[in-house]
């Protein structure tokens, strides 16, 4: 403790500088940066040369890892230490008692050792979901599953909430879901070729600051605008204007209704001879079962832009005209994975390669299709040639899984069955949920199921450097490092430099690396050596490092030399054009369907039977939107888009993150004239609601929404005013409050948190204070 004081004030060395004495770089999900590093504290944060547009984000650092909301001590709920495990509606409620190390070493191994022998290792819930931070060692996910893999292993999650639908359809379309972002078209065949981009939810750049593992570039406003440059125009499908940056044709369309657009576009190339049927003939399966539908010939509804416009909003001459220059020019179809983030949002890629298929320029440079482009960095950029040095993963014994949006389902209904991607399965009997790097109260969608979810199991275990909504909900807090305070190298996929990351300042407090507790739990339980394989964390670096280097098929520096250079350059992959393999020879490059071409007509998903996601792409009505019943109470159209102002809820009590709140609160972005309705001025708190529950967020006036929708980011830490009542407002803005949890379908049960429909009054009650940057009670 003495020393850790110290270290605060500044009195012990400060951390290592880099060799050369300059200023040491380390990486994050949002850009690699120098630090300022004075008294042993990062002070200042600078991107790295060579990022030709750096992010927001890095404002977020400075402060962040003494920031009073870190978890700074092993601790455990009142309640749990007292009376054991059980379920408990207390969690989230409770105050913590700090316990030391060996004790919570003794306590967590003890509670594994219980729900495993009773139980069996599937009553263990793993599946962990969330961004932690980049580092290929340190890397949480990898550290959790690994360790629970040797215990014996637990019920696992598959996909993510970013791609839950796109992940499940696309291999039973075009055989990857993958490669649609590792190998898709780059930005330089676009500028090169692209004459019209149609982006079915815009080309937002705040997204693109961000690639999982970490990205020292962001080429994406550059390439825009030499795509501009050379007449290259941009057609913007969103109800936010802000969703292309810079000149484009903006239509504003009714949020929610892109497969009725595509429909109403793909009927025109149909029924104007304007379709490539030798393409759809040579490379896809099913187009003509799918005309039927798409002309009406079964259902009498031919899906024209007259159909498709009492739908969208838009003007069916505007879709007509949209189709006519979509296929006289080279053109993109883009669709932002928000918009399989829906309910039946399998329907929107599906649909998207239909037409682009339609258009018969997949495969052709700066033609075809792309999916992601403005929602992570990665699409648009080379793939590197090698793989990344990685940590092995081991072998889960335990086949139980969820889909990984399927959590509270699965809490709340043990033993029951349910469907997904053509098999019935069963939800385990969870005892113990266990996390380390993500946080639920950020992710999950409707948060008041989530904390009765949650309060059926005997322990919740969470591995944390914060005291986040979901450490709070933790029987056992377990303060784990920031990626500043300790040795580590990342890198990405599609990312040229893999980039060290040496300690820029001492742990905080007693936070130690997830290995370090990993390490003493198997120990204690018996697979101490198994765990370790006798490495210490900077060993293990060494280690990965040289065994990949052995490797890979070119040569690059030993680790030292890595280490003191910072970073080292890999080789990429230059000049992608998605599919174009498949295109020039599409029996040697078979896709990896049944057909080997693109399905546009699945017999598999057809054979599902599915009521909700058939044999083709159509047209389904959402459950949220402004064209049904429920907007009659709930008249408004949230976005419930990431944010501008950080990753996810990581550094929310960072400098970027609160200089964007409004009276404390998340701003809520909402059209005058629907605030006018309501008598709201900008700067105004309101409260957001609809039956599922409500928040209070902070009015910003934007005429550049559609009216009726409003915008309001995820992130915001769940504050609810009063913890014990999980039905409670949330005083800082989080909307996880107010989606549905709901899957996308019985097909992939993806995440459907992209949009909700609400209701918003001002706020008239005196303003309760925002609590949830501040740490809980611990004696
Ligand atoms: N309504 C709605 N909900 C959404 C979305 C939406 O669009 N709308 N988007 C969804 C999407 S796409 C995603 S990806 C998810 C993101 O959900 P998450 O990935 O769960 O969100 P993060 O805030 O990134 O959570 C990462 C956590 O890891 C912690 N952490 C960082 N480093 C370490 C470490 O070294 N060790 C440990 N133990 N912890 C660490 C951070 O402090 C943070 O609490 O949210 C989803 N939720
Ligand atoms: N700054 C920042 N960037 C991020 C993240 C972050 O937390 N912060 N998270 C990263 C992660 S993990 C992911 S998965 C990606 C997610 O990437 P996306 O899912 O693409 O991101 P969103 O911001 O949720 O949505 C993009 C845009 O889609 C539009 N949109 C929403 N609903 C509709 C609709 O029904 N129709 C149409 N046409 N448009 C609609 C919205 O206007 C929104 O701005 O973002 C990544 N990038
Ligand atoms: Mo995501």
């Amino acid at each position: 403790m003495v020393e850790n004081r110290l270290r605060r004030a500044g009195k012990l060395a400060a951390p290592r500088l880099c060799a050369m004495g300059r200023a040491p770089t380390s990486l994050t999900h949002w850009g690699a940066f120098s630090a300022s590093v004075t008294d042993g504290e990062i002070t200042a944060v600078a991107p790295i040369p060579g990022d030709a547009d750096p992010s927001p984000l890095l404002g977020n650092i400075p402060g962040s890892v003494r920031h009073p909301s870190r978890i700074a001590t092993p601790a455990v709920r009142r309640g749990w230490l007292h009376d054991g495990p059980g379920p408990s509606s207390a969690r989230g409620a409770e105050e913590f008692v700090a316990v030391s190390w060996d004790e919570l070493t003794e306590l967590l191994a003890g509670e594994l050792r219980r729900v495993v022998d009773a139980y069996g290792n599937e009553a263990i819930y793993g599946g962990s979901y969330g961004w932690a931070s980049a580092g290929r060692f340190h890397h949480a996910q990898s550290q959790v599953h690994r360790f629970l893999k040797m215990l014996g292993g637990y019920t696992y999650s598959r996909h993510s909430y970013s791609l839950g639908a796109t992940g499940v359809i696309m291999p039973r379309v075009v055989g990857t879901h993958d490669d649609l972002f590792k190998r898709s078209t780059q930005w330089n065949v676009i500028t090169d070729h692209t004459e019209v981009l149609v982006c079915f939810g815009g080309i937002n750049l705040k997204n693109t600051g961000i690639n999982h593992g970490g990205t020292t570039d962001h080429p994406a406003r550059a390439a825009l605008t030499r795509f501009r440059n050379k007449g290259g125009r941009i057609v913007s499908i969103s109800p936010l204007r802000s969703d292309i940056d810079g000149d484009c044709q903006w239509l504003p369309a009714r949020p929610g209704t892109d497969v009725a657009i595509m429909l109403a576009l793909a009927h025109v190339l149909a029924t104007e001879e304007l379709a490539d049927r030798d393409f759809l003939q040579t490379y896809c399966t099913g187009y003509d079962r799918f005309e039927r539908y798409l002309l009406g010939v079964d259902d009498g509804v031919p899906k024209s832009p007259q159909w498709a416009a009492q739908i969208c909003g838009l003007d069916a001459d505007d879709l007509t005209a949209l189709a006519r220059r979509m296929a006289a020019h080279r053109t993109i179809v883009t669709v932002s994975w928000s918009l399989q983030r829906l309910k039946h949002g399998e329907q929107a890629p599906w649909m998207g390669v239909t037409l682009a298929a339609m258009l018969g320029q997949i495969g052709l440079p700066g033609g075809g299709f792309g999916h992601g482009y403005g929602s992570m960095n990665e699409p648009g950029l080379p793939p590197l040639r090698c793989r990344l040095p990685s940590l092995p993963q081991g072998f889960n014994p335990v086949q139980s899984f969820i889909p990984v949006a399927a959590i509270s389902d699965m809490l709340l209904h043990p033993g029951e069955e349910f469907s997904y991607n053509g098999q019935t399965l069963t939800y385990p009997d969870i005892k113990c949920v266990y996390w380390a790097g993500g946080n639920p109260f950020h992710h999950h969608q409707n948060l008041p199921r989530l904390r009765r979810a949650l309060a059926q199991v005997d322990t919740v275990v969470v591995h944390d450097p914060y005291w986040t909504p979901m450490a709070r909900h933790a029987d056992i807090a377990v303060p784990s490092t920031t990626a500043f305070e300790r040795d580590d190298f990342s890198g990405s996929r599609n990312d040229p430099l893999l980039v060290a990351m040496p300690a820029l300042t001492e742990p905080h407090a007693q936070a130690r690396d997830d290995y370090t507790t990993f390490s003493a739990l198997a120990g204690h339980l018996g697979f101490g050596d198994e765990f370790t394989e006798g490495r210490s964390a900077r060993q293990w670096l060494v280690h990965m490092y040289e065994k990949w280097s052995a490797e890979i098929d070119f040569a690059v520096p030993d680790f030292d030399q890595f280490w003191a250079d910072g970073m080292v350059r890999l080789p990429v992959e230059d000049g992608l054009t998605l599919f174009a393999d498949f295109r020039t020879d599409p029996q040697a490059h078979r896709l990896g369907t049944p057909s080997g071409r693109i399905e546009i007509f699945s017999e598999t998903i057809d054979g599902f039977g599915y009521p909700d996601c058939g044999g083709h792409p159509r047209w389904y009505e959402p459950t949220e939107w402004l064209g049904g019943e429920r907007a009659v109470r709930y008249p408004l159209h949230l976005i419930a888009n990431q944010p501008a102002s950080r990753l996810h809820s990581q550094l929310d009590t960072g400098a970027t993150s609160r200089s964007t709140k409004v009276q404390g609160r998340e701003p809520i972005r909402m059209h005058p004239s629907d605030a006018a309705q309501r008598e709201l001025a900008d700067g105004d708190v309101v409260r957001v609601f609809n039956d599922r529950g409500a928040c209070l967020a902070g009015v910003v006036l934007d005429d550049g929404l559609r009216p009726q929708v409003v915008q309001l980011s995820t992130g915001a830490w769940y504050d609810p005013l009063d913890p014990a009542d999980p039905d409670s407002l949330c005083v800082h803005g989080n909307p996880n409050v107010l989606t549905d949890d709901a899957g996308t379908s019985a097909l992939a049960r993806g995440c459907t948190g992209a949009a909700v429909l609400v209701e918003v009054e001002k706020f008239r009650e005196p303003l309760p204070p925002v609590r949830a940057h501040q740490p809980p009670v611990v004696t």
